[in-house]
């Protein structure tokens, strides 16, 4: 049976990926934190009906004590870094913090791979915000790179690591540069679940107004399930490369609204307002992903729309919603 370290199990990544590994039939290991709040722990992998099938290991990317005794007790044959602070508008607030988990963290999972299990093969959750100012209107691997937030400036540091480890000894460590990925799983301050919750509340006479800030922010928007599938056909390539993950199709903030909205018979116009305080002190206006190199060497493509997944979405958070009033 193969044995798989995740980190960043708790997030929404973590929990499709460990879906599809289980699957699989590998065995699962995930890095866990130590929180207060740990009852909140499993409700993503709750919801995907795979909670108490992953063995939770203590541990935390800044510390590389915790990381070198958790490879020792799991001798991963695959391990996928996917912990990070991932919001890019706290990495304003939190700017150091987001370096030292975000960047450190991944130089701290090279070393413990290095030290212990160099045979492993190695994932980096790398991102589309490394593009930032876009200096190509279609980015793909061979696009510069020019980062616009302390997150993106971290990714940086944490992909480059990779590449470096890579070529300097000759860890099986490959880089998935992915473009925005989303689910009903997807973090409620991330603008689209911020949006498919609102259109939820609004619809059940909750709330009736969505408060948001860029609306002419575009983004390339793919659903993560799909995108997990991708990490792992990285892993089962006899040569470790980097590759973009991406639907190759742009879409406004704007126009992500009228769609779930609309879903629900709405209109955006109605209950959309701006508000300032969700504005960024620097904004990355457009990412558009060009996945052909993953396509001809992976044989990856996307499969759920834009629209599926809006209304997968929207559905979710309307049945949650209903969930609450039913139950209080
Ligand atoms: P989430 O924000 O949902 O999850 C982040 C995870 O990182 C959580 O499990 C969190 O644990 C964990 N984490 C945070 N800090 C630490 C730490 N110090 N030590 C150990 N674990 C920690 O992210 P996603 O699932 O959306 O994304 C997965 C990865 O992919 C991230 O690295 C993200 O930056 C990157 N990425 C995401 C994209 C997307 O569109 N989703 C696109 C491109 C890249 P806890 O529950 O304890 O907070
Ligand atoms: P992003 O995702 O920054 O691209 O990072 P997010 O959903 O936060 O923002 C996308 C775009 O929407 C605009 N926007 C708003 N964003 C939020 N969060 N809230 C709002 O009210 C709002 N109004 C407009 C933003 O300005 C931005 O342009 C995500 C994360 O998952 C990263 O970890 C990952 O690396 C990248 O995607 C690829």
């Amino acid at each position: 049976m193969p044995r798989a370290l995740i980190t960043g199990i708790t997030g929404q990544d973590g929990a499709y990926l460990s879906q599809l590994l289980l699957g699989k039939g590998y065995e699962v290991f995930g890095l866990l934190r130590r929180s207060a709040s740990s009852e909140v722990i499993d409700s993503r992998l709750r919801w995907l009906g795979i909670d108490g099938k992953i063995t939770m290991l203590d541990g935390n990317l800044t510390d590389l004590s915790s990381l070198i005794r958790v490879m020792e007790e799991c001798k991963p044959d695959e391990v996928y870094n996917l912990g990070a602070q991932s919001f890019v508008k706290t990495s304003w607030t939190q700017p150091l913090l987001t370096g030292q988990v975000t960047a450190i963290g991944v130089g701290n999972m090279l070393e413990a791979v290095r030290l212990i299990a160099p045979k492993a093969r190695f994932y980096q959750a790398s991102s589309s915000e490394m593009y930032g100012l876009i200096q190509e209107p279609i980015q793909s691997e061979s696009t510069p790179f020019y980062p616009r937030s302390p997150y993106a400036v971290a990714k940086l540091y944490g992909h480059w690591m990779t590449v470096n480890y890579r070529e300097s000894f000759g860890l099986h460590a490959s880089s998935g540069i992915l473009f925005n990925h989303e689910s009903p799983l997807r973090g409620l301050e991330f603008v689209t679940r911020k949006i498919t919750d609102g259109v939820a509340r609004i619809k059940l006479g909750l709330a009736s107004e969505l408060p948001l800030g860029n609306l002419d922010a575009k983004r390339d928007w793919g659903h993560a399930r799909d995108y997990v599938q991708a990490m792992w056909l990285m892993l089962q390539q006899e040569v470790p490369d980097d590759y973009v993950v991406a639907t190759n199709r742009t879409t406004t903030v704007r126009e992500f609204c009228r769609i779930a909205f609309a879903h629900v018979g709405l209109d955006y116009e109605k209950h959309v307002t701006v508000n300032p305080a969700f504005l960024r002190p620097a904004e990355v206006e457009v990412l558009h992903g060009n996945a052909a190199k993953a396509e001809a060497k992976l044989g990856w493509k996307p499969e759920t729309t834009l629209e599926q997944m809006v209304q997968e979405m929207v559905d979710a958070d309307i049945k949650r919603h209903q969930a609450r009033i039913a139950a209080a």
